[in-house]
């Protein structure tokens, strides 16, 4: 990034919840990319749009039997799913039948760019999880462990309504630092990142001018 916003109101640069555009490391290998897509988050939101027209958001049932909080749908070759079975990637959509939509060239690119931005060249994703949070929906302390080389990173885009994210350490016990992801931020993370415990907090109620009342967050995985 080249403008790091320096010259906003010292006050609000002592709001550790306050990111105008910038990146910021937050790990070994893991960086945020502060409003990064926000000059494409409309024609993405459009396109997501269209896609989840084809393969609707649903609320899939845990391996543990709960119902998620959290509506999923994918595009891409793969598409992450949750059943009693357990989470796998799959090339078709068990909803419909159907294969899920293909990964539009925008998001595709998009995600190659913000990887390499933050030094891993040549990502090209081979699923992209498209996550709905509504106010009060939470995604609890996980790891994301179903890809086969976890070598390769994730890249994830935010769009609407902003959410706190909680980035953890290598165990579940480790202590989570509050991230604020808001419309338009990237994140990036692999390497010795890639196996950092991370959830999302409740989401606050609130409007957002394009997406309303909501968060969609993209991100981007190679499963095989
Ligand atoms: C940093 N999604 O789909 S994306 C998920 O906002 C998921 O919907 C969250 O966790 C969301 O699995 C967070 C950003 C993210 C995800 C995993 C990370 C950042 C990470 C793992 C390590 C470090
Ligand atoms: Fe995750």
């Amino acid at each position: 990034m080249s403008f790091d916003g320096r010259g906003a109101t010292p006050d609000l640069f002592a709001d550790p919840h306050f990111s105008p555009v910038g990146s910021e490391r937050l790990g070994e290998q893991a960086w945020l990319l502060r409003g990064w897509a926000r000059e494409f988050a409309a024609e993405l939101y459009a396109s997501v749009q269209a896609l989840l027209a084809q393969a609707p958001l649903r609320q899939m049932l845990t391996p543990g039997g709960q119902r998620m909080a959290v509506a999923t749908s994918s595009c891409g070759a793969l598409g992450w799913t949750s059943s009693a079975a357990g989470y796998r990637y799959l090339p078709r959509d068990p909803d419909s039948g159907r294969p899920w939509p293909a990964m539009p060239a925008l998001l595709a690119e998009l995600a190659a760019r913000a990887a390499q931005e933050a030094g891993f060249a040549g990502f090209a994703p081979d699923t992209c999880l498209i996550n709905r949070y509504l106010p009060g929906v939470r995604l609890s302390l996980h790891q994301d462990r179903d890809e086969q080389d976890l070598t390769q990173p994730i890249v994830s885009l935010s769009l609407g309504l902003p959410a706190v994210f909680l980035l953890g350490g290598a165990t579940r016990a480790e202590r989570q630092r509050p991230v604020l992801l808001e419309h338009g931020d990237a994140l990036v993370w692999g390497g010795v990142d890639r196996l950092r415990f991370h959830g999302v907090r409740p989401l606050k109620a609130g409007w957002h001018p394009l997406l309303g009342e909501q968060r969609i967050n993209l991100t981007f995985r190679k499963a095989r």
